[in-house]
């Protein structure tokens, strides 16, 4: 049974995983997660990247959104607003508040994330070995400048959903990332992996920070396992999110040539870019790191599968 580890942030990670099942349904998936995105809310933890895997491959994601609850109310949020409690700005619904009160339960109990992950995914069964890329806490802090000149760290879900990216972003900190240790079973996995894969997801706020965790990035390189990701830029723009301000905060161009080169050919052994990237090719060959252009938008889970089947056969090329 081919071994497959991935990489994966939230949205886009969580869609291509939805594709690469349908590629491999026969594959061990193992899924490497970003909690760099956790927030604590209402005392709560709130996971959104592994709560997004979970939900979307076990059924109970919110389509059109892409993240959060299908079929979700805001009764809580509503009341707890009454209140004149806050923050209003991040949208908790009900069904979802459930999974972090189990959460924030089974941590307070002495449970490590990865146990209370897992513990979760026994109602979703997803399908794949979901594992907090650590079970230490990692926060993703984004530098901003405010209305008054002042510049001052921001939570990244503060930076995302309350300001929309819509300012520069000057640093991006994984706090906590240099202390932290893998979660159990994530070197393994690696080691024992056949291939592994980086979905469209963001390069730096999702598969950088999950890369900032020591050991991993060193595991993938000795593990001599072919690596293989798919650009989350097309046309020199993101398919969604904000993948150009955060790669401006760290002096990388928003091209999918770009990224090939900031990854590296130290990490990375195979890239693959969108068909209206085809010119980027030879550039990104040229860095020591294998490249085709094929279709990259995740437009339904056919199209994904096809990306998917793509990742796999190039990471079967290089390791010819
Ligand atoms: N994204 C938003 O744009 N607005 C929200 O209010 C919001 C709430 C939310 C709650 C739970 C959850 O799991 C995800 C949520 N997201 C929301 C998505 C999240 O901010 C980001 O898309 C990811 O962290 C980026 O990977």
């Amino acid at each position: 049974m081919q071994r497959i580890v991935v990489l994966a942030g939230g949205i886009g990670g969580a869609r291509f995983l939805r594709g690469l099942k349908s590629a491999a349904p026969d594959a061990d998936v193992t899924v490497i997660g970003n909690t760099g995105d956790d927030i604590h809310l209402f005392g709560l933890k709130v996971c959104p990247d592994l709560d997004t895997v979970m939900y979307t491959l076990g059924g109970g994601i919110h389509e059109g959104q892409g993240w959060g609850r299908s079929g979700e109310t805001f009764t809580v949020k509503e009341e707890l607003a009454a209140y004149g409690v806050g923050p209003e700005w991040f949208g908790l619904g009900d069904r979802d508040f459930a999974t972090h009160i189990v959460r924030t339960r089974m941590l307070g109990a002495g449970y490590p994330l990865s146990a209370v992950t897992e513990a979760l995914c026994d109602r979703w069964k997803p399908g794949v070995r979901l594992l907090p890329m650590t079970d230490d806490r990692v926060e993703t802090h984004v530098a901003v400048d405010t209305p008054e000149g002042e510049r001052r760290a921001v939570h990244f879900q503060e930076y995302w959903v309350r300001l929309r990216a819509s300012v520069d972003a000057h640093a991006i900190v994984p706090v906590g990332a240099d202390q932290a240790t893998p979660a159990p079973g994530v070197l393994e996995a690696i080691a024992e992996a056949d291939v592994v894969l980086f979905p469209p997801s963001n390069p730096v706020v999702s598969i950088g920070t999950i890369l900032a965790v020591p050991g991993i990035r060193e595991a993938l390189a000795e593990a001599g396992v072919p690596v293989v990701g798919l650009s989350p830029l097309v046309g020199g723009a993101p398919v969604r999110g904000m993948a150009d301000k955060v790669l401006a905060a760290i002096g990388v161009e928003a091209t999918a040539a770009a990224v090939a080169r900031h990854y590296g050919s130290g990490l990375l052994d195979g890239w693959l870019v969108d068909t209206v990237d085809e010119a980027a090719v030879a550039e990104v060959e040229a860095a020591g790191i294998r490249c085709r252009a094929v279709p990259l938008l995740m437009k339904d889970t056919e199209a994904t599968a096809r990306m998917a089947a793509e990742a796999l056969t190039l990471a079967a090329e290089v390791a010819a």
